[in-house]
């Protein structure tokens, strides 16, 4: 047996390829010097050993541990064979990697489906998130613990609809015949539609993308009956109600309604089916779109009319089982509408394009929209042309009223428009729990009761133009990141323990440096954000010039967040924004913005206009919180939503589903190797398997290894899987430190399950004398 590390002359190997469409190409080595030459077909390359990976064609596997090579290259081989068989779930190890098919998989999912994996070990049947499902709710019952599903991807990979695949199978096992229990089922599933109307958009990236994050949480009674639900969301995109780009668009809900609304609520809140209403239509000017533009976009528009019809019924069932009444969702209906009005305010603003000093609003929209929201319409009016400065004299204070510029004034309307969608997604949400609350109220005993959560968040992300959203989500993944690691790794040393074998002990990661450095930067933008909201003069640049002196003083986070460096290629000035070192790569932040964006108290004259609506909807949307402050941090609710978050996954048993987007165009059958090698990467599935590699890599089922069965005398065949597997090893000198038998698998370090692969094709047969002396030593 040869040593693990080094190349040989004829090893298959694969290449990467700098340039080209995909990663790797294969190869095989053709010399070895100090570099390995290896041969592809394009061509012989000199490479060093690092880059080069050895490659084994074989037959795609259900979990990729079982890869003959364990790494990048291979796991991205096998996930393209399988999604080329539209088998679209792997394993790695204790993590489900599922690869978005878009399409419709014949027969994947369905109650009989459900019925098939019930009570089945995972590894009985192929991979699918029912298995896990299933594991999980076992555990619960069993061992009365709490249970959690983090799923994660990049935007458009899966985790949607993998979350309800998920909540699907809970559903189908926990069910029983009371109907409290099929109520509560029916309103976790309906919660979906609602959230997806009023928090998901079609974006270039994903036609539903979820705007937010959502942490389903689903209980059961000792005997593992569904008791009570919950949902918990983080951090709405509010700036997608008044601008989104080109070909992307606002919230679903807007589309809907205009969609699907009868024709008498339609005149009745004064709404045409026809008009292109600012907020809803895209974000360049009139002037700017040629005829060709314009139609494209008007046609681009049209496909999605026949969706949103639908799902606007779709909704309204929705919200009537979650127990909206029909004069609810009237009201919700007119805020929305009230919204599209408003935002047509800025029609002025956007034709000219131009700062003025004073604003001119169109009296008619302005009424319809004051009417609808239940406000004066001088008032609102007033409230977003004018500012109110307080003087101070000595000894008495007067208000005087500026005008607002035009970018002042647009900046006030569209705060009042996120700020009144945010509140109304928030309250939409209250109601959500509200309503589980009302039926779990009726069932006894909530004292023993346990959970399952399931997080569908958005992944790690890095755009050509990163902001404080970015930062915050990519927060999350590198605290979920650090989690994983340590979970997975919890995982792997309780799979050791179980199949009896001495744990390696292997050294983690730590994201902590990283973590403290956007915990400081955070800190100094709350710092300056007050200051700006109390009148001080402070800005984007200073606030992002000091967070990079500071980090630069302290020599633990110095090396993860940097000054952007000058190049001519980069749009973003030195001072307007940071690079921070993540375990998923650099990515550089634009810090334009930041100090309004991390405040969430509105103006105090847009809040008036709303705590003193005739309609009760808006009047109930205020500011509950209405302290003097002028500052409310943002990112400091958000960490604290993150920590309370952490707090409770700790409580849990960990599963994981990374989902993988396998090309741009949201296109069935195409799988685009670099794309989804990057990926492979960020998802930290990398880690996972190098972390691995310090210990067993390859772990068999015992049957697995009866494919070796004729590199022994067919007399071996009597006694047994395992002694078999153990007579194959010694009989080939396996060396002892880089196998061990567990109770159903085999681990082998790396190298010696392609040793043995190789033995198999060469036909090789063992030596007769060390077969008696093992015949002797074990049977
Ligand atoms: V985002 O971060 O919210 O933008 P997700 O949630 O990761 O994103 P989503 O679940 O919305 O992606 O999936 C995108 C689309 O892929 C769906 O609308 C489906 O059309 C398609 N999809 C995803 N998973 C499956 C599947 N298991 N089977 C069939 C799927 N189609
Ligand atoms: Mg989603």
């Amino acid at each position: 047996m040869r040593s693990r590390s080094r190349f040989q002359v004829n090893d298959l190997v694969y290449v990467p390829c700098q340039g080209k469409a995909v990663p790797f190409s294969s190869g095989v080595v053709v010399e070895v010097t100090d570099q390995v030459v290896v041969l592809t077909d394009d061509g012989c390359h000199s490479c060093a050993p690092d880059e080069l990976r050895l490659r084994f064609d074989g037959e795609s596997c259900q979990d990729n541990t079982s890869l003959v090579y364990l790494n990048d290259a291979s796991i991205l081989q096998n996930l393209k064979a399988r999604h080329q068989e539209d088998a679209i779930y792997t394993y790695t190890a204790s993590v489900l990697l599922a690869v978005n098919p878009y399409h419709n998989v014949e027969g994947l999912y369905s109650q009989d489906q459900c019925a098939r994996y019930r009570g089945k070990h995972i590894g009985a049947l192929p991979p699918h998130p029912y298995a896990i499902a299933d594991a999980a709710y076992r555990a619960l019952v069993r061992e009365h613990k709490n249970q959690a599903f983090i799923i994660s991807g990049e935007s458009g990979a899966g985790k949607t609809e993998t979350a309800k695949i998920v909540m699907q199978y809970l559903g189908f096992v926990s069910g029983s015949s009371s109907s409290i229990t099929a109520q509560i089922q029916q309103r976790i599933l309906q919660a979906q539609p609602i959230l997806e109307s009023f928090g998901n958009a079609v974006t270039m990236r994903n036609n539903n993308s979820s705007r937010f994050g959502k942490y389903n949480r689903i209980f059961f009674d000792e005997t593992g009956t569904l008791v009570d639900a919950g949902v918990t969301t983080y951090l709405l995109e509010s700036s997608r109600v008044v601008t989104h780009g080109n070909l992307e668009r606002s919230y679903h809900c807007f589309y809907e309604m205009l969609s699907g609304l009868a024709e008498e609520k339609l005149s009745q809140w004064q709404l045409s089916r026809e008009k292109q209403y600012i907020i809803l239509s895209s974000d360049t000017k009139p002037s700017e779109v040629t005829k060709d533009q314009a139609e494209y976009e008007r046609t681009w528009h049209i496909q999605f009319q026949e969706r949103d019809q639908k799902n606007f019924q779709r909704l309204c069932d929705a919200l009537r089982v979650v127990g909206f009444s029909e004069e609810d969702m009237d009201s919700i209906f007119q805020v929305l509408a009230g919204l599209v009005h408003l935002g047509d305010l800025s029609l002025a603003e956007r034709d000219e394009g131009q700062e003025s000093s004073s604003v001119e609003l169109d009296e008619e929209i302005l009424e319809k929209a004051a009417g609808l929201l239940g406000m004066d319409a001088d008032e609102l009016s007033s409230a977003l042309r004018r500012r109110k400065v307080r003087v101070l004299h000595p000894g008495r204070e007067s208000v005087h009223e500026v005008p607002r510029t035009t970018s002042q004034f647009r900046h006030a309307l569209h705060s009042l428009i996120k700020a009144l969608y945010k509140r109304l997604f928030e309250r939409l949400v209250d109601r959500i729990n509200g309503s589980f609350q009302e039926l779990s109220s009726q069932s006894e005993d909530d004292f023993h009761r346990r959970e399952i959560g399931i997080l569908d968040i958005y992944g790690f992300e890095r755009l050509q133009r990163n902001s404080f959203e970015q930062l915050c989500i990519n927060l999350a993944n590198e605290r979920l990141q650090q989690y994983f690691v340590e979970n997975v790794l919890m995982a792997e040393q309780d799979l050791y323990r179980r199949e009896g074998l001495p744990w390696p002990g292997l050294v983690l990661p730590d994201s902590s440096p990283v973590v403290s450095a956007i915990g400081h930067t955070f800190r100094i933008l709350d710092e300056y954000s007050q200051q700006l909201a109390k009148g001080f003069e402070k800005t984007d640049e200073s606030f992002c010039q000091k967070t990079v002196d500071e980090a630069q003083k302290d020599p633990a986070r110095r090396e993860f967040l940097r000054q952007l460096r000058v190049s001519k290629r980069r749009p973003t000035a030195v001072n307007e924004g940071f690079m921070v070192k993540h375990y998923a790569g650099l990515v550089e932040y634009n810090t334009k913005g930041w100090l309004d964006k991390n405040n969430d108290r509105l103006l105090p004259d847009c809040e008036e206009l709303i705590g003193s609506s005739s309609f009760e909807l808006v009047a109930s949307l205020k500011d509950e919180d209405m302290g003097k402050a002028p500052f409310r941090s943002i990112s400091k609710k958000y960490c604290t939503d993150l920590e309370n978050l952490l707090q409770t996954l700790s409580s849990c048993q960990l599963h994981y589903i990374r989902c993988f987007k396998p090309n741009d165009f949201q296109k069935a059958g195409v799988f685009d190797e670099t794309l989804v090698l990057d990926q492979i990467v960020q998802c930290g599935t990398v880690e996972l398997v190098k972390l691995m590699h310090d210990g067993y890599p390859n772990r068999c089922r015992f049957q697995e290894m009866l494919r070796f069965r004729d590199l022994l005398p067919e007399s071996f065949q009597r006694y047994g899987t395992r002694t078999f597997i153990e007579a194959l090893l010694l009989a080939y000198d396996v060396p002892v430190e880089d196998w061990a038998l567990g109770m159903s698998r085999v681990f082998l370090r790396a190298g010696q399950l392609k040793a043995l692969e190789d033995l198999r094709s060469a036909g090789a047969a063992p030596d007769p004398e060390k077969l008696k002396i093992i015949m002797r030593q074990i049977i």
